[in-house]
Parts: C-alpha cells; sequence; structure tokens
C-alpha cells in the first residue's frame, strides 16, 4: 500500500479536522448509527480522543465517528481510495450507509477503494466504529488473566503493558484519486556493486495493463513495453553512487511512470542505497562497523495522545540530534509513515518494532494470535520495506520468552518475517534475564531491556553497574551473537534534586544512566546502546508512576531534564 501522493496524476482530499464523534459504551455493533450518528461531541482527526474532552479520558469502548464531505465532480471516472493512517484499535468504515470492511489493529493504515458509493451531486457521509477496548486477545493484550504475569497488573485502566491505551483515529484520513489503473505496490532493493549503486523494483498494478511504463531518475529514462502485465521488475545502475548514512542521508527520485492507452499513474519514491549486515558481533552499515547510541520512544503528547503532528516530530528530531543519536526504537508500535519518511531524510537509524507487547502464555495456545501477528508483521513490513532508514525488526517486546511453548511460537514469526524481509536483522527484546529463554536464540541479535540500579539495586548505581557488567559478559557467552541493550534507565520527576543522587532525583538518572552507557558501549560484542527513554510518556495510572513514566530524558513537553545534557556531552564527544 503506497503512501497517498499529490502528483501529476494523483490527487489527496484530506478529511482531517473535525468529526463528528458519539459513545457506544456497549459497543453494540448492531446498531443503525452506519447510517448516521447522534451529534454528542466534536473531535478532531487525527488525535487520540482521550485528552480532547474531560469525560472521554478513560472512555476505552466504542468511539463512532463521521464526516460530511463533498467530491469535485471532476473527479468522477477516477478510482477513489479512503485512507486512514491508523486507528486503534478494531475498526468498521461505511460510506453512504455502504459497508466497506473492518480493519483490526492500531498503527497501520488500511483502505478501501470507495468509488461507486461516491455522489458527485450531494454530500456525502463517512461513518467509522472505531472498537477500542483492551482484551486478551488483542496485540498488545489488555485485561489478561495468566498465571505468569510479567507485565503491569492492577494498574487503572487495566492494559497491562506500561503505556496509556489511547483510542481513536490517531493519523491521518484521506480519499485519494488515481486512474482506473494504478500502481499498487512498490517495492525497492538496493545493492552496491564496487562504486555503483543498482536500484531493483518491482511494481505491481491494481490489474494487468498494457502500454509503456518507465522509471526516470535523474532526467534518464529507461522505458519498456508491457503487454497484459500485473506486475514488472527491473534495475537501475548508478555510477559511482553516494551511499546513504546517517551522516549524508543521500536521497535518489526515481519517478515510476505508468503510460496506459488514456491511462497514466506516476509515482516518485525517495530511495537510499545502503548495505546493511551483522558480521561477527558486529553491525556493518555500508560496510563500516556503527554503533548504535539513541532511545526508545513513543508517540505521546499533551492532548494529542497517539495522534501525529507533525511540528512534534520534527521537534523530535531536532531534540535527537541535539542529544547525538544515531538511531531510535519505534517502542512499541510501527511508528507513523510521517516520521520513518523523516528518518530517512534526516539520516536517523530506526528498529522497526511491532505492537506486541507483553504477550503471555496464554497467547502461544492456538492459532488465532499467531496468525493475526504475522498478520501485523506482514502489513508493518510492506508499508515499510522501502525506508533505508530501517535497519532492524523487532518483533516483539519482553514476551513471556520463559514457557516451552514460546519456542515454536517466536521461531514461527521468525521465519514468516525472514520470508518477507531476507535482508535485515530481525529481533525480539528479552525482558529481566536470560536464563530459561527459549525464544531469543532463534534471532540475529540478542536485545535485552535491562533495569539494573532501578528495579533491581535499587538506589544503588554503583552495584547495578558492576551487574551489568557481569551479566553482559555471561550473556555473551550464552548467544556469540551481537548484544544490543534496547532499554536501561531511571525515573527522574523534572524538578527533583538530591544529592547525594536518589531515586526519581534528576542526578540519579543523569549518573545511572552516563555510567551504564559507558559501560555497554566499551564492550566488544554490543551494537547499540538505548535509554529508556526518549522523553516522559502518559502511562495507566498506578503507584509506581507519577501520571506518568519519568523515564524521560526530557519532559513530555520535551524540555532536557539534567541527563539530557550529560549524555548529549558523552554522545557529542564523538
Ligand atoms: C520495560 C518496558 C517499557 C516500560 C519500561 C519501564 O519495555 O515499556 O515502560 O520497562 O518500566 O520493561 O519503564
Amino acid at each position: 500500500m503506497l503512501y497517498p501522493q499529490l502528483n501529476y496524476k494523483r490527487s489527496i482530499i484530506s478529511l482531517d479536522g473535525f468529526w463528528d464523534f458519539a459513545l457506544d459504551p456497549e459497543n453494540n455493533q448492531e446498531s443503525n448509527w452506519y447510517k448516521s450518528i447522534p451529534k454528542q461531541y466534536e473531535v478532531a482527526v487525527p488525535a487520540s480522543w482521550n485528552e480532547q474532552h474531560q469525560d472521554l479520558m478513560n472512555f476505552f469502548e466504542t468511539g463512532w465517528y463521521q464526516k460530511e464531505f463533498y467530491i469535485p465532480q471532476e473527479m468522477q471516472g477516477k478510482l477513489l481510495h479512503l485512507r486512514i493512517g491508523s486507528a486503534n484499535y478494531l475498526s468498521k468504515v461505511w460510506i453512504n450507509g455502504h459497508y466497506l470492511g473492518e480493519h483490526e489493529g492500531g498503527h497501520l493504515p488500511f483502505e478501501f477503494e470507495i468509488s461507486e458509493f461516491i455522489h458527485y451531486d450531494q454530500e456525502n457521509k463517512v461513518v467509522i466504529a472505531v472498537d477500542a477496548r483492551f482484551l486478551p486477545d488483542r496485540l498488545p493484550p489488555g485485561n489478561v488473566e495468566d498465571e505468569q504475569i510479567i507485565g503491569f497488573k492492577g494498574q487503572y485502566p487495566n492494559n497491562y503493558y506500561d503505556f496509556f491505551p489511547y483510542g481513536g483515529i490517531e493519523r491521518s484520513v484521506v480519499i485519494y484519486a488515481t486512474n482506473q489503473s494504478y500502481m499498487e505496490q512498490i517495492k525497492i532493493d538496493t545493492e552496491v556493486i564496487g562504486n555503483s549503486g543498482v536500484i531493483h523494483y518491482q511494481v505491481t498494478f491494481n490489474k494487468l495493463v498494457t502500454g509503456i511504463f518507465k522509471v526516470v531518475l535523474n532526467k534518464q529514462s529507461h522505458q519498456s513495453a508491457i503487454n497484459n502485465v500485473s506486475s514488472i521488475q527491473g534495475s537501475v545502475k548508478i555510477d559511482e553512487a553516494i551511499l546513504w548514512s546517517p551522516k549524508n542521508p543521500h536521497l535518489y527520485e526515481l519517478k515510476f511512470i505508468l503510460n496506459e492507452q488514456e491511462m497514466e499513474d506516476h509515482y516518485i519514491m525517495m530511495i537510499g542505497i545502503r548495505t546493511i549486515e551483522i558480521k561477527g558481533t558486529k553491525l556493518l552499515l555500508n560496510g563500516e562497523e556503527i554503533f548504535l547510541r539513541g532511545f526508545g520512544m513513543h508517540e505521546d503528547f499533551p492532548v494529542l495522545g497517539k495522534g501525529i503532528n507533525e511540528a512534534v516530530i520534527i521537534k523530535d528530531f531536532n531534540m535527537l540530534k541535539w542529544m547525538g543519536a544515531n538511531s531510535i526504537r519505534t517502542s512499541h508500535y510501527p511508528y507513523s509513515e510521517e516520521f520513518l519518511d523523516y528518518a530517512d531524510r534526516s539520516g536517523l537509524l530506526i528498529i522497526g518494532e511491532t505492537p506486541f507487547v507483553d504477550f503471555v502464555r496464554s497467547h502461544y495456545k492456538g492459532d488465532k494470535i499467531l496468525s493475526q501477528a504475522k498478520k501485523v508483521i506482514s502489513e508493518m513490513i510492506y508499508r515499510d520495506y522501502n525506508h533505508p532508514s530501517i535497519i532492524m525488526w523487532s518483533l516483539a517486546n519482553e514476551g513471556d520468552t520463559f514457557v516451552p511453548e514460546a519456542d515454536a511460537f517466536y521461531k514461527a514469526l521468525y521465519n514468516h518475517a525472514k520470508s518477507l524481509d531476507g535482508q535485515r536483522p530481525i529481533s525480539i527484546v528479552n525482558c529481566v534475564d536470560i536464563k530459561g529463554d527459549v525464544a531469543l536464540k532463534h534471532f540475529d541479535v540478542i536485545c535485552l531491556n535491562r533495569y539494573y540500579g532501578w528495579y533491581e539495586q535499587a538506589g544503588r548505581i554503583d552495584l547495578g553497574c558492576s551487574v551489568l557488567n557481569l551479566k553482559l559478559d555471561e550473556c555473551y557467552e550464552v548467544f556469540k551473537k551481537p548484544i544490543m541493550i534496547t532499554e536501561f534507565g531511571a525515573d527522574a520527576v523534572a524538578g527533583i534534586h538530591f544529592d547525594p543522587p536518589q531515586q526519581f532525583s534528576e542526578e540519579y538518572q543523569s549518573d545511572m544512566v552516563t555510567k551504564q552507557y559507558e559501560i555497554i558501549e566499551g564492550k566488544p560484542y554490543t551494537i547499540g546502546a538505548h535509554v529508556w527513554c526518549y522523553a516522559d510518556f502518559k502511562t495507566s495510572q498506578c503507584p509506581s508512576r507519577v501520571v506518568m513514566n519519568r523515564k524521560g530524558l526530557l519532559t513530555r513537553e520535551r524540555q532536557p531534564k539534567l541527563a539530557a545534557h550529560a549524555i548529549r556531552r558523552l554522545w557529542k564527544k564523538e
């Protein structure tokens, strides 16, 4: 599914803005609201609904959205597609009373072809029901009853993982128009041969097409006649190619042009040529060793919740750069396409993560969760495959990998992801200990979240550091694979100071993260260290959270704490 684009042959109508909104606390999917909803509220799209009205903060049932719109008559004869950037969690969609379908899962886009239901002489109405319940068989799970709970238990709301379970339409809604024949998917692979770069493309059409297909790079056009084909593949070679890297995120602009009888389609792609590989215990980018320093983070901002906002994206990239980070993990779900595009342009390296947080034993039973998990992995990899910024996939965060059933479950996830992307390293993130972990061994990189000096050795930074030091070596002896610390960190409530450093003070966080970073970076087998986390973020309520998780080096409003300055001094040294 290509990102909607405004160009010579494609147009976009935005449906973002104010939508009518009504609450369906009984989740009564039988109601006739699909024709028209009672207007109880107005809410803004894109944004989670929770922080927009006081009484929606803890609403986690079904919210119905409705918007009226017109379509210009000149668009008759075009194919119109309704695309929802993401909605959390299960969405059902109607246009003018016609049911279009449903999509399960937040954080990934979905779309429907709507031309036959559109009126060109009167108003149109789109209705979207978003069911935001957290249930044990959703990804991530909520309201879990399990004998071996690792995650958060008994918090309010009881969503089980450590971020607020925002609901709603969180990314943009657009209608985009194409001609009757168009490019549905473009897959890009790049290769470096000596000083040349090769861009391999595979373009899939929505139907069989006959005509001319052109690929244009730097005014050079490669043209082929096509006859009754549903896809085409080919390569473009660039002599003396400039490789994409964090220092020089060079992108080539490739134009794909389909010329079918009277029907034409254009799509412009920005492509980075780079290689990524694991060699022994090293991560190599364009053949050179790279150490990933950066953060786990969240899509989270006051009022917006998980709603996309481009100004926040720009601010985040500026703060990441200011601290000297070269990478982030999209903890704990796929981030917006806009974020990834910006990463391609800025040279930020990305570990792309699924929304599988805190899987528990009951998830490994039967095929239901496994098949939904595979579907989500496919959607994520299809959407994000072409981004040069993505250098690794993380298929789960802190699932229960200590029960025998986890072995086959995660192996199946690994094989599925590998079949879709044979090139990037793939990992999952282990929690607490490697002892008894049956899943990690299947993965290319050993990712660990470790809180020595915080949840363990609480209050004792030096002891936490010695434990970290020992445990890292032990872990390497077991796996003999590259290790990445995907989380380490401490809460600090901005403004709390204490000497000598005490937990929750800015001094404690600053001391702990800098000391631990140096230990991790000093090991010959580590490929990266990501501080947990970039900025404070909203969580459910529980006794260990002061409204939110305070492990950010920045506040939720993106103001630096002491630790941000300290890590900056360390990372900017290079
Ligand atoms: C880790 C989780 C992360 C939490 C963090 C914490 O991966 O989502 O927010 O701990 O406790 O276990 O701060």
